[in-house]
């Protein structure tokens, strides 16, 4: 097997600079002997060209879509995103995308699901399915899953849509900070949502297991969003928007380990390590070790 890394340097999608850092600090956490320890071919594609937001309007709007910070620039890198990602996937490999922030997850699916169908698993202790219209901040690090499956506002918005994924196949893993109206918009759609409550009574193993059955009923093949906010921050501290109890580092671990016994993992990403916020950079060799577990790197 064949991993593609791709590096997206991208913060537009929130307010905390540094989140661009994120693939260069889980490179130098070591991540290719990572990945060669989980015994795969690790081939590095660099990173995609972002344009630095000094140069851009900092109060970037998108008036025709409401109030979603950096639509233009976001518009840019993730369609350059998908392209790379969809060309990985047919050369045969399996992409791991590097965030940025988790509006990169646009790029990655639409990528991933352009020629086939495809489900989600979302590890993140935040639902990410506001619209510009719904969302408390307009960062669209918040929204991404409303946009690829077209929820609300996102509805036609073509750039953005994932044609291959569908509600019915997107399970969560973990949540446990959503807006109101995030709330309701998760109960009224076919997602499956397993909260941080699901694994206090069931364990991880029962969830993550249910939550990768739903993703792979009847599609080609399963992308992987890992949102390091879904760890526990005393594990994960260097994330824009920590959120208390988080998943530990054995259940994370143990998670990972079902992804790789799936089999059927299409496309990966891992988003939001911000080295800033991290003086000794444990979140980006977290996500690296997390990383090789989903590509199958066992203790014995
Ligand atoms: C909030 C919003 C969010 C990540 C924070 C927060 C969303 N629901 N996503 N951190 N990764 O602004 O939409
Ligand atoms: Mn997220
Ligand atoms: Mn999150
Ligand atoms: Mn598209």
């Amino acid at each position: 097997m064949t991993v593609r890394i791709i590096g997206a340097p991208t913060d537009y999608g929130q307010d905390r600079r540094g989140v661009d850092m994120g693939p260069s600090a889980i490179r130098y956490a070591g991540l290719s002997d990572a990945l060669s320890s989980a015994g795969v071919d690790a081939a590095d594609a660099g990173d995609l060209a972002v344009p630095r937001a000094e140069e851009r309007d900092p109060d970037a709007r998108t008036p025709s879509t409401g109030t979603a910070k950096f639509l233009q620039e976001i518009e840019e890198v993730t369609t350059a995103l998908a392209d790379r990602v969809a060309d990985s996937v047919a050369a045969g490999e399996t992409p791991l995308v590097l965030g940025g922030d988790h509006s990169v997850a646009i790029g990655s699916l639409s990528g991933s699901a352009r020629d086939a169908e495809v489900g989600a698993v979302w590890f993140d202790a935040h639902g990410d399915y506001n619209t510009p219209s719904t969302s408390p901040s307009g960062n669209v690090h918040g929204m991404p899953l409303a946009a690829v499956l077209g929820h609300g506002d996102w509805e036609g918005v073509e750039w953005a849509n994932a044609p291959g994924l569908r509600e019915e196949n997107v399970a969560y893993v973990g949540l446990r900070a959503l807006d109101d109206s995030e709330r309701e918009a998760i109960r009224g759609s076919e997602m499956t949502a397993y909260t941080m409550s699901d694994i206090d009574e069931r364990g991880i193993t029962d969830v993550v297991g249910a939550a990768l059955t739903v993703a792979a009923d009847g599609v080609d093949g399963v992308h992987v969003s890992l949102d390091m906010d879904w760890l526990d921050p005393t594990i994960a501290p260097g994330v824009g928007t920590p959120v208390r109890g988080g998943v530990t580092y054995r259940e994370a671990h143990h998670a990972m380990e079902l992804v790789a016994e799936t089999d059927g993992v299409r496309s990966m990403e891992v988003v939001e390590v911000n080295p800033v916020l991290d003086e000794s950079n444990e979140t980006a060799e977290l996500a690296t070790e997390l990383v090789a577990s989903a590509f199958g790197k066992r203790i014995l």
